[in-house]
């Protein structure tokens, strides 16, 4: 069987029926970890992050997952899709606040480009909630082309704090 190596993105600024954003991110994490499509899951520290676009929300909790998988790209989509829509997950606006996002940074060295699928994940270099906990779970990255470890934004803990070690 063949694995490759995924980074995931997880936050959330909601709370609902089915827990606070950070349980929303902690029952995702338990989902990956208690799945046979997943193996060595690690998990960054959890960051409470000021919301980053439209900024009248509240604040996100925000990590990073890293796994082996054995689901092709757009299997792994769903999977991640269905966990967003079990977190009860409604969007109430572009760029808004959301109980669960579960987003597909980087697959492999793969590039992937087609109507449900940009990776690496088009923001990804632009988001230090999503560079700095990538750079905790692995220093050696480079996306296009680029060294994380040498980018400024990713050592950049502006509106970003730890709330928990995972
Ligand atoms: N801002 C932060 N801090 N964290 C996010 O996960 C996040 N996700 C988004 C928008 C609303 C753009 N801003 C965010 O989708």
């Amino acid at each position: 069987m063949d694995w490759t190596t995924c980074y995931i993105g997880l936050g959330g600024n909601i709370a609902n029926e089915h827990g606070t954003p950070k349980e929303h991110l902690k029952n995702a994490i338990n989902a990956f970890k208690n799945s046979e499509y997943f193996k060595n899951v690690a998990t960054s520290s959890l960051y409470s992050s000021k919301a980053y676009g439209v900024t009248d929300q509240p604040d996100f909790i925000n990590a990073v997952l890293k796994a082996d998988t054995n689901l092709a790209p757009l299997d792994l989509l769903d999977f991640c899709q269905n966990l967003e829509n079990r977190a009860g997950r409604v969007r109430l606006r572009h760029w808004g606040e959301r109980c669960l996002d579960v987003d597909i940074l980087l697959y492999g060295n793969h590039t992937i480009q087609n109507d449900r699928l940009t990776v690496p994940h088009q923001e990804i270099l632009l988001r230090n909630f999503v560079l700095v906990p990538l750079l905790e779970l692995d220093d050696t990255l480079i996306i296009h082309g680029q060294k994380i470890n040498e980018l400024t934004l990713s050592h950049d803990m502006k509106g970003l704090t730890i709330t928990e070690s995972l």
